[in-house]
Formats: C-alpha cells, structure tokens, sequence
C-alpha cells in the first residue's frame, strides 16, 4: 500500500505520507517524522549534531561559543544550568518537532559525564563539537 513506486521499497518520505493519508497518529507517525526531519545522512541514528543543526538550521562549524550559551539557554527552560530530557522534549515540542523519548534520553546519557541526569554547558558544548 505504501509503495508507490513498486520498486519493492519504500522511502521514508512515501512511509510517512502514507501514515498520513491513513490518519495513523502518535508513535509510526512520530517515527516516520524524526526519520525525514532529523535524519538527513540516513544512518537511521539521530545525533546530536543533527539535533544541534535541525535547532539551529547553520553550520556546526561557524557556532562560537556564545551562540552555543544561547542556545543552551534556550533548551534549559528552567535556568537550572542543566538540559534535561524533559525539556528537550519541550524545546522540539515548541518547534513542532518530535523525537522518541527514548532516542533523547540515549542522547543525554551518552553525553551525561557526570551522571547527574542532565547536560551542563559544559557537556553540551562536549556533546555538540564532537563530531
Ligand atoms: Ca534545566
Ligand atoms: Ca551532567
């Protein structure tokens, strides 16, 4: 049903169009749109760095260290000094965007350093230069 071009595949674009036009919500929806939103070298992974660019829409590369305090600010919703899952969920919500909970709470952990269950700027510069 979802393959239109009857190649015996379907892209990720046609899969979500045809979740779309079935009216699925929630979570296939979720999927197909972190896939085509999230994930343009299709390695099926969403990075940080994806996250970080898809915020962002510029180059890694050209970001200083004070954009990275500005966009830290604007994830930390609670000027805690710390990014929570929580509130990346909020941040890509406000965006319309959406990711897995699961897929944000893998991308703290693997930058969480200390183990306090969230990104310092410190983590988060860390996490958004690596690459
Ligand atoms: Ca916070
Ligand atoms: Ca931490």
């Amino acid at each position: 049903m979802a393959d239109k071009s009857k190649a015996g595949e379907i892209t990720v674009l046609q899969f979500r169009d045809a979740v779309l036009k079935l009216g699925f919500q929630g979570r296939t929806l979720e999927i197909a749109q972190m896939f085509v939103d999230l994930n343009p070298d299709e390695d099926r992974v969403v990075t940080i760095d994806e996250f970080m660019n898809e915020m962002c829409k510029e180059d890694s590369r050209k970001r200083t260290e004070k954009d990275m305090q500005v966009i830290f600010n604007q994830l930390d919703a609670n000027k805690d000094g710390l990014i929570t899952p929580d509130e990346i969920a909020l941040c890509l919500k406000k965006s319309n965007r959406s990711m897995l909970e699961e897929n944000i709470e893998s991308m703290i952990k693997k930058n969480d350093h200390d183990r306090d269950g969230g990104l310092s700027f410190k983590e988060f510069l860390v996490a958004a230069k690596r690459k």
